[in-house]
């Protein structure tokens, strides 16, 4: 029986590595749902991991997007390298757009989204609409909820291109649209594949958490030449309790704490990509 595509790393006749683009169907729709979206929309907020700058953009938004303004969002900066998260500041401001790096769970961190927002919107003198769009998880829904927290007023109901859509003033010339767009990753190399399932923008049925993990740790060590205090899946897996009747240890489960650890911070701050 052929495997499901997209389930989990693949070797090809020859023993290659393939990558498995999460079905191609999905980034069509996606890519789709956020174009109809698209003409309603003057700002795009494009909502990206600090840990995973290149990896967790979609190419093909640019293409929805056009030349609409754009701010990207850089989140779990708390979670990464600051020193590579500056990198990406400036390499990323090269690209045109404006550009902030923020701990979307703290209320001072999205106040800066909120004043970037305002300053893109004020180039204008009308009334202006913003979408976050991003991967599964990126953060888009704390970010929006941050920043409808701060100045939250409902506007009208836009029936006709979702009946749930709702927008919110959230500066005196921009409405926020409460639902997000959601962008499919880009898979294009089989680091980016372990990297992106690391940071949870892989639904969890999607892949192997243990063959995750022992790459995640494989390029760790190699990163910093075997110095690292982080555990192995064994030595966490052992640490954490994760034994089944008979002693065997269930490293699926410990596998999947260990990228819940690393996702919480546990682990310090680790960037996995930097710019180039
Ligand atoms: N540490 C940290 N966690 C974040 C940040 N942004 C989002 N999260 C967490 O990441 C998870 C996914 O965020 P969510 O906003 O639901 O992502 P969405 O799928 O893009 O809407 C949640 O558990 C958030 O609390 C951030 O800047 N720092
Ligand atoms: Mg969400």
């Amino acid at each position: 029986m052929a495997a499901a595509p997209g389930r989990r790393f693949m070797k090809d006749a020859l023993g290659f590595e393939q990558v498995i683009q999460w079905y191609p169907g999905h980034m069509a729709a996606a890519m789709r749902r956020i174009g109809e979206r698209m003409p309603l929309i003057d700002i795009v907020i494009e909502v990206i991991d600090s840990r995973l700058a290149h990896a967790s953009r979609n190419p093909m938004l640019d293409r929805v997007a056009g030349e609409r303004p754009r701010l990207l969002v850089l989140t779990r900066e708390d979670l990464a390298d600051a020193a590579v998260t500056m990198r990406w500041l400036v390499h990323l401001r090269g690209c045109g757009h404006d550009i902030v790096a923020v701990n979307a769970k703290s209320p001072g961190s999205v106040k800066q989204v909120g004043v970037h927002l305002s300053q893109l919107a004020a180039r204008k003198k009308r009334s202006q609409r913003a979408m976050a769009v991003g991967l599964p998880n990126s953060g888009k829904s704390t970010v929006i909820n941050g920043l409808l927290r701060r100045s939250a007023a409902r506007t009208e109901d836009r029936p006709g291109v979702t009946r749930a859509t709702q927008w919110f003033r959230v500066a005196p010339l921009l409405e926020l649209m409460d639902t997000p767009g959601i962008l499919v990753p880009r898979i294009q190399t089989p680091q980016a594949q372990w990297m992106l399932a690391m940071t949870g923008a892989i639904p969890k049925e999607r892949y192997d958490p243990q063959d995750v993990v022992d790459r995640f740790y494989r390029w760790l060590e190699d990163r910093t030449s075997g110095r690292t205090k982080v555990p192995d899946l064994a030595a966490f897996a052992r640490a954490r309790g994760f034994l089944r009747r008979g002693n065997t240890v269930d490293m699926h489960n410990a596998a999947q704490s260990y990228i819940k650890d690393f996702n919480d911070g546990k682990f310090g701050r680790i960037s996995l990509e930097e710019p180039v």
